[in-house]
């Protein structure tokens, strides 16, 4: 058994719940979600207050998920106009450069002022209500402006991360119909540049291809590097936002209208355009955002997520921005200049509460202590992580090492198409375990079922469902309702089902174990094996390939590879490192195999399906768990995969 680390008094002195309060506000959410959420949603302005709160059904067939869906609000409005009228000076983003002698406060007047003028040139551009726009950029102040910008005038926007391939950027201008783009010149993450622009030229020409034309791109210009300009269809920004006004009315706009997309992996084919709405969304990413961290007025919010993830969207842009916080955008990465620099810019802001992934603790923790404690840190006061399980080692590394113990650590499970955080521990409430997301929050049915769909009661393994909806639930897949019901609620009827595996102990905790479907998650990154198979096999000298996740250090997940040639070609260095660099340039340089294994052959049932069961244990360095082989079409092909195999301990 796990030790527990209890409530200290010194974290639930000021604490906005106590555990009392965390057990009767969690009863009244799923007993009477109508009262709780009709009387949380007051924490949101709203134009045309609502008259409905739950309209939702699971039922095979009929999904359909509203929430306060006669109400009508702007959420830009709600993370601005709002905090501007009564604090216009206080600081809405710190902003924290690469470079570690940048740094610049806005205050919340400027951001409003910002995000005006944008919407003002989107709408001068001829971008109109229900329109998507595509956002590519880096992690500058900007990225916040053009999400707030497209929500002020009730454009959707879609960002995507910067470390997509200009092919994956392509794939999602076509899925959703965009014709316009906002980018920067370049990005800068860790002193390298990253050639922004130019990606976005590339993806025009191929989704032109498609059938998606893109008639305007608007560029920030961040480096002042070079980059083709075509006349008529790109301008600049520090040009256009000169040319109009500085205020824009918000769009009033109702509950269920659309408010952005954002692409994600499944087990199979493309990615699927998550689908998020305006009312619901924002009320579930403001509520867990002001409970989860327990954000109290004034304090330093930093989230260190990139927001091409949906991380950023809730918790850099959307949740804190609506609670009136201060919220910090790093734009580079931990290790640079060195596996000091989270920590420096911890002090050098004085944040509060910090937020991050298990694997960037995991990469710290192994650049040892000192550049840890060469920094104070004795502004910290709550720490977060999200993204994957976080093994308890790394949990206490955090714990004693970065918060000296002073701060707890709310391990956040959640996902894209859940919109904000559905399983974690709230500070100052919740008794902690380390590795253990703890307890659902307000309005979250968490069941464990077997393979077949039975509910398992007490302690027990199984996969995780959800049982009724929450406010933050995506509404659908991106033009494709059906592949939405398809892939959340046909395999336990009536439930959402995440993908997820899951434990719940004795004392009624939840604990993740990771996806029980075909998706990987290294370092963070959400990827379907199906992307990086289809990536391998439109390289010309592949004929079959196979792709599985095995248990990595750093990355949570390491990519392990298993490729087919085609006749007559040889399973050289040279062409591991070409197949790396096609896998980076298809998909993103984050999708890079780590392990690729020449094979003659696949294991294969009779009836033609790769046993991925077996390729799994092969990559875990198992062969002598591959478990039941006799379906086998050619027993033989295991042998051979099991002597050239590329994890041997
Ligand atoms: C927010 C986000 C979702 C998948 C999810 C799960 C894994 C996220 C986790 C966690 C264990 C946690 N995951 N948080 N696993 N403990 N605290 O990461 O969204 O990119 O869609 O990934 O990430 O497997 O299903 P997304």
């Amino acid at each position: 058994m796990a030790e527990t680390i209890a409530v200290k008094d010194a974290w639930a002195a000021g604490a906005s719940l106590s555990d009392a309060d965390y057990r009767a506000w969690y009863e009244e959410s799923v007993t009477d979600p109508e009262g709780f959420w009709g009387r949380h949603a007051g924490r949101l302005d709203w134009v045309t207050p609502f008259t409905k709160v739950k309209n939702t059904s699971f039922a095979p067939g009929n999904v359909s998920i509203k929430w306060f869906e006669d109400g009508v609000l702007n959420a830009s409005a709600n993370c601005l106009d709002r905090h501007a009228a009564k604090d216009g000076g206080r600081t809405a983003i710190i902003f924290e450069g690469d470079d570690p002698g940048e740094s610049r406060r806005i205050s919340y007047a400027e951001v409003l002022e910002e995000v005006c003028r944008m919407a003002n040139v989107l709408k001068a551009e001829g971008v109109r209500k229900g329109d998507r726009v595509t956002i590519y950029l880096p992690m500058i102040p900007e990225a916040a402006y053009a999400m707030l910008a497209c929500a002020r005038i009730g454009a959707v926007h879609s960002v995507v991360f910067g470390g997509f391939s200009p092919d994956s950027l392509a794939g999602r201008l076509v899925d959703a119909t965009s014709g316009f783009v906002i980018t920067a010149d370049e990005g800068v993450r860790g002193g390298r540049k990253v050639p922004l622009k130019a990606n976005v030229d590339k993806a025009i020409a191929i989704a032109e291809k498609g059938g998606q034309k893109v008639g305007k791109v608007l560029m920030v210009r961040r480096t002042g590097g070079d980059v083709a300009v075509e006349p008529g269809r790109d301008l600049w920004w520090h040009e256009r936002r000169e040319a109009v006004a500085p205020t824009c009315a918000p769009e009033p706009m109702g509950a269920e209208d659309p408010l952005f997309i954002l692409y994600t992996s499944g087990s199979t084919g493309k990615p699927k355009g998550v689908l998020h709405t305006t009312g619901g969304y924002l009320l579930y990413a403001a509520m867990t955002h002001a409970h989860v961290f327990d954000y109290r007025p004034g304090e330093v919010y930093w989230c260190t997520a990139d927001v091409g993830w949906v991380t950023g969207h809730s918790y850099i842009v959307y949740g804190p921005l609506a609670n009136g916080a201060t919220t910090l955008m790093f734009e580079g990465v931990p290790t640079y200049p060195d596996a000091g620099r989270l920590w420096q810019v911890v002090d050098k802001h004085q944040v509060n509460i910090f937020y991050t992934a298990p694997t960037a603790i995991r990469a710290l923790m192994g650049a040892g202590d000192e550049p840890v404690t060469r920094a104070s840190r004795r502004s910290l006061r709550v720490l977060g992580t999200v993204g994957e399980p976080i093994n308890p080692e790394a949990w206490l590394w955090y714990y004693r090492v970065v918060g000296e113990e002073r701060c707890p650590i709310v391990d956040t499970w959640w996902q894209t198409e859940t919109g904000g955080i559905l399983i974690t521990p709230l500070p100052g409430a919740t008794a902690l375990k380390p590795g253990s997301a703890t307890r659902p929050f307000f309005g979250v049915r968490p069941e464990l079922v077997d393979g077949e769909g039975k509910p398992l009661d007490g302690a027990a393994e199984g996969n995780l469902c959800i049982a009724d909806s929450w406010p933050g639930q995506m509404r659908t897949v991106y033009g494709d309702h059906e592949r939405f019901e398809q892939t959340y609620f046909s395999t336990y009827k009536g439930k959402y089902f995440t993908g997820d595996g899951a434990r719940r102990d004795g004392d009624g905790y939840w604990w993740i174990t990771g996806r029980v479907d075909d998706v990987l998650n290294v370092s963070g990154h959400r990827m379907g094996t199906a992307e990086i198979e289809s990536a391998l096999v439109s390289h010309p000298k592949v004929s079959e390939a196979a792709v599985v996740g095995y248990p990595h250090d750093v990355k949570g997940q390491g990519i392990y590879c298993y490729v087919t040639l085609m006749k007559g070609e040889e399973g050289t260095e040279e062409l591991r490192r070409e197949l790396v660099l096609h896998v980076r340039g298809e998909i993103g340089p984050f999708a890079a195999p780590d392990k690729i294994q020449f094979a003659p052959g696949l294991p294969k049932t009779r009836s033609g399906k790769i046993m991925r069961r077996i390729l799994r244990k092969i990559a875990e360095d198992e062969p002598g768990a591959l478990g039941d082989t006799s379906t086998l079409a050619e027993p033989a092909v295991v042998e051979d995969l099991v002597a050239n195999r590329q994890n041997k301990r």
